[in-house]
Order: structure tokens, then C-alpha cells, then sequence
């Protein structure tokens, strides 16, 4: 067993040591044993420690332009420290850049296995396109997400993938996150989702039900404090009901997703969804990286 405070040391890095931190799958494990353990309190413990070391880098949203205004950004982190997610939509200007990732989306083949997705998980491929670019190099969301963490946080994952349709019955929805569950890669993180079409009932809408990390989970049915998947029924027999998602085109979804969270099958066989999704996280401890050394160097210009 690793000891909590070992656990903490590992996850803490100064900004010179943010890369030595190597993937051990034990550690990760006993990470996540001791978020469940600990009803979540490892998280505002490991928070404490980053803050100091990594504190966040001032900004002002009246000297640059951002994606996300000033009284955005305050309702964003309002509704996330209250619920754990905020919706909002990007700028008009963007939808042509969503719209370019959806036609190489639909390029992309859906392979005959039981996964409805197909994903995009190249960093040289996906900062080819506009809509990455510009919301990676956002000053302002960069802000919002660091004021969140409350840290310099680190970006490390960056993917796309498009979901189609599938009959029930040859497809895995425990596989491709469509039963709820909780992510827990690090101890502290934040996923930006962008709908990259509009999304409505027939095309898989993310859902998500607020106050449920573990810190709340004191206050919610035991039968939902453990790892893995859980089918709808199981999370609508504790009283609890997800919130769907619906968007057009460029809503932008921030979401804290230790929260219980899914997406959901599509029902319109000539639907699809197509997703953006970009992860801060403020330390590399925890889940194996989806990106090289070289390309997290390159992403956070350390
Ligand atoms: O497809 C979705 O809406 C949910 C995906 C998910 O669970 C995740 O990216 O963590
Ligand atoms: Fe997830």
C-alpha cells in the first residue's frame, strides 16, 4: 500500500520537475483507491500543495481578446464550483473552423468492431486544424481553466472523434462511455468538450449529473461509491437523474468530470456526433499520458 502522503509527493512537481513524473500503474491505482477512500479530500489536499507550487500567472480580460469574456468566464467558474460544469457557446466565426473538423472526421473509417467512435488522437494532425489552435492559444480560457484548478495548470490530452449509430445489440456502450461513470486520470483536472455539430436528442448528447465526485457521494447511495461503470438504472435507483446536453454547433462544455457523466447511443442511423475534447490537468501523476514527451514540451512551451 502506498502511504497518502507519498502519494501527494509523487503528484506535487515544481515547474522545473513537471515531466518526471513516469507512468506506474500502481500508483495510479492506489490514486484512485484513495479518492474513493478519502471521499474525494486527496483532491483538495493535492490542490493545496500545486497551488503553492504552480501558482496561477495574473491575466486580464480587458487588455486581450478571448473566446470567453470577462463575465463569462465568472459565470464558468461560478457554475463549476457549484455544479461541476458550465456551458457556453464559442463566437459565430468559429463554426466554419468546426465544421472543416467534422468533413475529416467523416473521413476517417469506422472500423467493424462493436465501437460506435472513431477517433483522432494525432497531435501533429489535430493542430492542423483552426479550431484547436485557437482554443489551445486562448490567454483567457487558459485563465479560467488555471483560476479553476487553481494552479498553472498543464495541457495534456487533445482529441476528436465522431459516434454513429449502432444497433443495441452489437455495440459495446460500456467501451465507447456511453453508461456513467467517473474519469479520474489525475487527482485534479478539467475537460473542455466542443460540439463541433449541433447535438440534439437523435445524436448522442453528453450527460451529466452535477454534485455527484466524491466529495459528495457522503451525502448519495452507497451502492455508487466504487470504480466502473454504472447502467442508468442503477444510477436512477439512488434518486439520481442526468442532465442532458443538447447545442448547437460550437457550444463549449466545461466540465469537471469526476462527476458521473456519459454520452449517450445515437437513435437517427443517418446521425452523428463529432467531438472535440482537450484535458488540463494540474500535475502528470495518475493515468499513462496520451502524449509523447516532446509533444507535452511543444503544448505547454516548457
Ligand atoms: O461521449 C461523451 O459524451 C462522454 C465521453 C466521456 O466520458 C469522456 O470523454 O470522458
Ligand atoms: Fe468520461
Amino acid at each position: 500500500m502506498l502511504q497518502e502522503e507519498e502519494l501527494l509527493r509523487l503528484d506535487a512537481l515544481s515547474p522545473k520537475n513537471i515531466l518526471k513524473c513516469a507512468y506506474d500503474e500502481y500508483a495510479y491505482l492506489e490514486m484512485r483507491r484513495y479518492y474513493l477512500k478519502s471521499d474525494g479530500y486527496i483532491c483538495e489536499r493535492s490542490q493545496d500543495n500545486i497551488s503553492l507550487l504552480r501558482p496561477i500567472k495574473p491575466y486580464s480580460y480587458s487588455q486581450s481578446h478571448s473566446l470567453v469574456d470577462r463575465v463569462q468566464a465568472n459565470r464558468h467558474l461560478l457554475e463549476l464550483s457549484d455544479e461541476g460544469y458550465s456551458i457556453g457557446v464559442l463566437p459565430d466565426h468559429l463554426n466554419d473552423d468546426c465544421e472543416t473538423l467534422c468533413a475529416y472526421l467523416d473521413s476517417i473509417q469506422i472500423d467493424q468492431s462493436s465501437s460506435a467512435r472513431s477517433f483522432e488522437v494525432s497531435l501533429n494532425k489535430l493542430l492542423t486544424f483552426n479550431i484547436v489552435n485557437q482554443i489551445i492559444n486562448d490567454a483567457g480560457l487558459k485563465y479560467l481553466v488555471d483560476t479553476h484548478l487553481r494552479c498553472e495548470s498543464i495541457i495534456n490530452k487533445i482529441l476528436a472523434w465522431r459516434t454513429v449509430y449502432r444497433k443495441n445489440g452489437d455495440h459495446n456502450i460500456s467501451e465507447d462511455a456511453m453508461m456513467y461513470h467517473y474519469d479520474l486520470d489525475h487527482l485534479n483536472f478539467i475537460k473542455i468538450f466542443v460540439y463541433l455539430d449541433d447535438v440534439d436528442s437523435g445524436n448522442g448528447a453528453h450527460m451529466y449529473i452535477p454534485r455527484t465526485s466524491a466529495k459528495h457521494r457522503h451525502y448519495i447511495d452507497d451502492r455508487l461509491r466504487r470504480d466502473g461503470r454504472f447502467t442508468d438504472d442503477e444510477v436512477s435507483d439512488c434518486g439520481l437523474h442526468g442532465k442532458s446536453i443538447y447545442g448547437k454547433r460550437g457550444t463549449i462544455i466545461f466540465a469537471d468530470t469526476r462527476n458521473f457523466h456519459k454520452g449517450t447511443q445515437i437513435t437517427d442511423p443517418r446521425r452523428s456526433r463529432y467531438m472535440l475534447q482537450l484535458q488540463f490537468t494540474s500535475s502528470l501523476f495518475g493515468a499513462k499520458q496520451s502524449h509523447s514527451r516532446k509533444e507535452l514540451i511543444m503544448l505547454n512551451k516548457l
